[in-house]
């Protein structure tokens, strides 16, 4: 191996092995607000029971200290809207009664608004200064956001994609980002649904047909590779040095 290279990690995934360079590939942290999360947030207002959620915070809490020990970059997204509502589409707003509707009152202030308490991140996974949060307005992190602009100019090829829900913007920011060139990797236990049943079929969509929009592996697996990547890494510097 070229001195002072760091070899690959390889994580076991479904349909193939997910080869791994920490320095090019990036973790993905999609929506874990207390909107979708907690009681009283949009999640409750579109009828949900909003602890089916919590499985997902142990191993999103996991795979964020264990990228952040590998020194892989770190994303969370956010889902939400400007207080006027002006990025907001009809379509999206005019759903359900008047008091259950983005931009209405709720117990954790106007539901789905920027700057309220119900936006924001959960206090288990909150972001650390220098992580970058997208705000965005609809289920995919790369519509009308700069995550694409960042992750180029971070020579990024290959992203880590956990949070919720499963089959609703964990789904529409990976088949973003396979469109856009980026290899994807979903831990399936560092995601959840309101709808069990969709988690693991969109699980499955994922991987199906020979990895038709990305790998699928376990939180676990993703651990495993990244402190394994972590002591390859050492070894390499104990070398050069
Ligand atoms: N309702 C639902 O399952 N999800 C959303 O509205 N947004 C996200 O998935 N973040």
């Amino acid at each position: 191996m070229e001195r002072g290279a760091v070899p690959c990690a390889e994580i076991p995934a479904d349909p193939s092995p997910f080869a791994l360079d920490v320095a090019r590939a990036a973790l993905l942290v999609i929506d874990m607000q207390r909107d979708f999360l907690e009681p009283g947030g949009f999640g409750a207002a579109l009828g949900n029971d909003v602890s089916l959620l919590r499985s997902a915070i142990g191993p999103c809490r996991a795979l964020l200290e264990s990228a952040r020990a590998a020194g892989l970059l770190v994303i969370h997204t956010r889902e939400g809207h400007r207080p006027d509502l002006a990025d907001a589409p009809p379509n999206k707003v005019q759903r359900g009664p008047p008091e259950k509707r983005i931009g209405a009152c709720g117990p954790m202030g106007r539901i789905l608004v920027r700057g309220e308490p119900g936006h924001e991140i959960i206090p288990e996974l909150s972001p650390l200064a220098g992580e970058p949060v997208i705000d965005k307005p609809g289920k995919g992190a790369f519509y009308q956001t700069d995550l694409d602009l960042m992750l180029r100019n971070r020579g990024i090829e290959a992203l880590i994609v956990a949070g919720v829900t499963t089959e609703v913007c964990v789904h529409t920011t990976v088949r973003e980002a396979n469109d856009r060139g980026y290899r994807c990797l979903v831990p399936g236990d560092a995601c959840a649904s309101y709808f069990p049943e969709f988690h693991a079929v969109g699980l499955r969509m994922i991987a199906a047909q020979g990895g038709i929009f990305g790998w699928v592996s376990t939180t676990s697996q993703v651990l495993a590779a990244l402190s394994a990547d972590k002591r390859a890494a050492r070894t390499v510097q104990e070398t050069a040095e």
